[in-house]
């Protein structure tokens, strides 16, 4: 389908967004394809009062919900009613004590990518853990296999490959953070860039 024929939300696109029907690949660096998942797991760190490492099998046998979404990239295009699989956040927070001082939390993704959130979005009930994009299991190039999904703020802030979460006190940029983007990202204000 051309995007020309893409059914128009304009209320559900923000402001110097364009609606796209593809899915395009954005990331800095290699797309990690796994072969041994018995290496892989899910770190809880920082200011926990006891730090977990969740086990790609503890993990994928987690209960799983189905969220649907729009999605907006800060290179401009917007993707519409993207259904999803995942896992919630509280699933997975319900068994971790935070210390009180936690107020922002550092994603690290495979290879050392990393992207900050205030501990607030990364807790919202739109935000998950996604597993399963339009009925498929993510492929490599989007994050299998489990990225963040924060769909409330722009999706550089939904971490592909997702390997750890760390809890902080004080805000600390991450990877495109330290490079010139904002740090907190609302695609309905246009905080793309630091000066913005
Ligand atoms: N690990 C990791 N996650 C990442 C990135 C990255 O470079 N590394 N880029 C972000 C950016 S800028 C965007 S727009 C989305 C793109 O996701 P997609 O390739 O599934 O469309 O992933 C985000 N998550
Ligand atoms: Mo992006």
């Amino acid at each position: 389908m051309s995007e020309t024929n893409v059914q128009q939300h304009k209320d559900r696109v923000p402001p110097g967004q364009k609606q796209t029907e593809s899915f395009p690949v954005l990331h800095y660096g290699d797309v990690p394809y796994y072969r041994d998942m018995s290496k892989w797991d899910l770190r809880i760190f920082g200011l926990v009062e006891e730090e977990a490492a969740i086990s790609y099998k503890t993990f994928m046998a987690l209960p799983r919900k189905l969220f649907h979404n729009d999605i907006h990239c800060v290179t401009t295009w917007s993707k519409l009613d993207n259904v999803w699989e995942g896992v919630a956040v509280a699933t997975i927070m319900d068994k971790i004590k935070l210390k009180p001082d936690a107020k922002f939390v550092m994603l690290h993704a495979e290879g050392g990518w990393s992207t900050n959130l205030p501990l607030e979005d990364f807790m919202a009930e739109t935000s998950f853990f996604g597993i399963k994009h339009n009925g498929e299991l993510l492929s490599p190039e989007h994050g299998y296999p489990v990225r963040m999904v924060v769909p409330h703020l722009y999706f550089w802030k939904s971490a592909k490959w997702l390997r750890g979460i760390e809890f902080l006190a004080k805000d600390k940029p991450g990877f495109w953070e330290r490079n010139g983007y904002h740090m907190y990202g609302d695609p309905w204000k246009e905080e793309r860039y630091d000066w913005d």
